[in-house]
């Protein structure tokens, strides 16, 4: 073919997809409300969300201030309580519904749902739970401390823990699954010294991914002979008391992104254990049955 021929009709294409283009615009502008569903006027363009101490929520409104489209949006604070049972009503009733969600939940064995893409990684990618300590305590309590070191399990672990403590106690459910998962607790204690009533206080944070792993450790520990005590606290509080001695070990801090401005802050007066989990995650979370994908696509207020 000549090049003559192949920029003629290059250009007779790129004419006709311009028409088309404009073609688009007037009759998405002349069936304004008909076909095209705005999910930000169906929400009242409102992001349901969680406590305000949650960094989830530092997350989302970072991300409210980053995505131009978010313009007038609104990211409500209350409980994830409150937040559960809006997203539980919605979905029952199969409307439409946006909330600040994270894995591991049960919310994901629950219900049909999936996470809006967000390809300016406000709500960053894979995140970790880290075990963090106060400053001296492998030479304080070195035998707890191996253990601690040594807590790593899988996000089905604790997943199955938050689901059974939906009907028990998390105190049952923890026990359970330390009965079912024998092997893994061995691998923590394994030839530990057991002591006679040293105490010990676990900092968390008042979710149930973290009164999981709390009630979990804790009765690993007590079965070594600790004294054991778990004070629920925000996140801010949780690093602070690492930091100044108040609290032993957290196995709370979510990061890198979650808690990151915390543990930044922080860490030069704490010891990183390294993660106990790997493959949690954050973002904005609608059930499966919405026609949207990405945190982009949704609309303005106007
Ligand atoms: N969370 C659960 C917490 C940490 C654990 C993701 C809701 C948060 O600080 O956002």
């Amino acid at each position: 073919m000549k090049l003559n021929k192949l920029i003629g009709i290059t250009l007779v294409l790129s004419f006709s997809l311009l028409l088309t283009g404009c073609g688009n615009e007037e009759q998405d502008n002349g069936n304004a409300g008909d076909e095209v569903t705005n999910i930000g006027e169906e929400v009242d363009y409102t992001i349901i969300g969680i406590e305000p101490g949650a960094g989830t929520m530092d997350l989302a409104n970072n991300t409210l201030e980053e995505y131009e489209n978010l313009a007038g949006w609104e990211l409500l604070e209350g409980s994830t309580s409150g937040m559960l049972t809006e997203l539980g009503d919605a979905i029952n009733n199969e409307e439409p519904i946006i909330v600040t969600g994270w894995n591991p939940h049960w919310m994901f064995a629950s219900y049909d749902l999936k996470y809006l893409e967000d390809p300016k990684g406000t709500f960053g990618a894979v995140e970790n739970i880290n075990t963090i300590a106060r400053k001296g305590i492998e030479e304080d309590m070195p035998n707890a401390y191996k253990i601690l070191d040594r807590f790593y399990w899988e996000p089905e672990d604790m997943e199955a823990v938050m689901l059974e403590a939906q009907d028990v106690p998390f105190e049952e459910a923890a026990t359970n699954w330390i009965e079912e998962n024998q092997d893994k607790v061995n691998d923590w204690t394994e030839g530990v010294e057991k002591v006679d009533g040293k105490a010990i206080e676990i900092v968390s944070t008042p979710w149930d991914s973290e009164r999981a792993s709390g009630q979990v450790m804790k009765l690993v520990l007590e079965q070594q002979g600790y004294e054991v005590t778990i004070t629920p606290v925000d996140p801010a509080i949780m690093f602070e008391a690492i930091a100044n001695g108040e609290g032993d070990v957290s196995f709370a801090p979510w990061l890198p992104v979650t808690h990151g401005a915390f543990y930044e802050e922080h860490k030069d007066n704490m010891v990183d254990l390294g993660e106990n989990l790997t493959g949690a995650k954050i973002g904005m979370v609608v059930p499966e049955y919405m026609d949207i994908e990405s945190i982009e696509d949704l609309q303005p207020k106007e």
